[in-house]
């Protein structure tokens, strides 16, 4: 039997975070043994906020490389960049004729963007879920993880497919979302009440995966936490439970057991033993990715083969898409 598909992907919009790890690669590497797995630097997705063009490349080049760190092989997954595959473009296209302005109109991401960019509000800012519904589709994908700020852009993609298949026959497989149970919200350090964010101007909300082991410790110790020095997960306790999430992710240890762990801690001492465990799982996966980004002629092959898997990949959904509408 053919195998499922999964295709997702990371704007290369700053340095990855273990919000992106926690809260998608880490499944992206659970689950690529059971699926066809297509991973993409989402490099167009990135020009919706101005980049300067040597930065974008670098760090482009970066989040490929910290797929691979991350433990997804370059030979069982298709790792590649948006921009080489000229499909994802067109059928972006395609699709905003098939997508309603009020349905674009409510995405929160929009909003939240444009409040941050308000100097840069773009058509491309809007038509953001539209290039991501065309990502998803082309691969006639089955299932797509991604963290939970992605949950509306996902259900927007499937809405736009079953809108496609009920005028033209089935088309495009109506992929379903796979956002986990715990670590897909890691929330930003100094402000749990909003998500970690790669372009957070505020670098210690953030805990970068490049990040030294001193600076992660410096950034947890920092966290805010609240006043009754009680470590237990609930709502009105959006910096401890964050924290305890972080822990229970990188150890692998329940969020009960994680509370456990830290009855007879205060709060500074919790917040130096959530750094350490996250210093010590980041580690093999630093020392990989420093190896992987030093090594300017393997990445070079891995970039150039994958982008010819996935145009080839990509090709049957034009032609049915491109027949389906009547282009001649
Ligand atoms: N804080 C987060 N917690 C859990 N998952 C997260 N993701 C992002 N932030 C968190 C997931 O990581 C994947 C890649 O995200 P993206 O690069 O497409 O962009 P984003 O969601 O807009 O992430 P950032 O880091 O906040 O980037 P900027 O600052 O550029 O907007 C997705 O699966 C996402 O859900």
């Amino acid at each position: 039997m053919q195998k499922k598909i999964i295709f997702s992907g990371m704007q290369a919009t700053g340095n990855l975070h273990i919000g992106n790890w926690l809260g998608a690669a880490r499944n992206w590497a659970r689950l690529c043994a059971e699926y066809t797995c297509l991973y993409c630097v989402v490099d167009l997705h990135s020009l919706t906020v101005r980049q300067d063009p040597a930065t974008l490349r670098e760090n482009a080049r970066s989040v490929l490389a910290w797929y691979i760190a991350l433990g997804l092989d370059p030979k069982e997954n298709t790792l590649y960049f948006q921009s080489h595959v000229s499909a994802h473009a067109e059928l972006s296209w395609i699709l905003s004729c098939y997508t309603y302005m009020g349905e674009l109109n409510r995405m929160t991401q929009f909003k939240d963007k444009s409040a941050k960019n308000e100097a840069n509000i773009n058509a491309g800012l809007f038509t953001y879920p539209v290039l991501m519904a065309a990502d998803i589709l082309l691969f006639q994908t089955d299932l797509v993880p991604v963290g939970d700020d992605q949950r509306q852009h996902l259900e927007l993609a499937r809405d736009v497919a079953q809108r496609f298949n009920q005028v033209y026959g089935e088309i495009f497989v109506v992929p379903e979302g796979y956002i986990p149970p715990v670590g897909a919200r890691i929330m930003a350090l100094q402000s749990p009440g909003k998500k970690m964010s790669k372009s957070d101007e505020n670098l210690y909300n953030c805990i970068f995966l490049s990040d030294s082991p001193d600076v992660i410790i410096k950034k947890f110790k920092r966290a805010v936490t609240d006043s009754d020095n009680e470590i237990r997960f609930s709502e009105d306790k959006p910096g401890i439970s964050n924290l305890l999430t972080v822990y229970s992710c990188v150890t692998g240890r329940s969020i009960d057991q994680s509370v456990a762990d830290f009855a007879q801690s205060g709060y500074g001492d919790f917040k130096l033993k959530v750094g350490e465990a996250v210093v010590e799982a980041l580690l093999p996966y630093r020392r990989e990715y420093d190896r992987l980004i030093a090594d300017t002629a393997y990445l070079d092959g891995v970039i150039a083969e994958a982008a010819g898997k996935a145009r080839h990949l990509a090709a049957p959904t034009m032609a049915r898409v491109r027949t389906a509408v009547g282009l001649p």
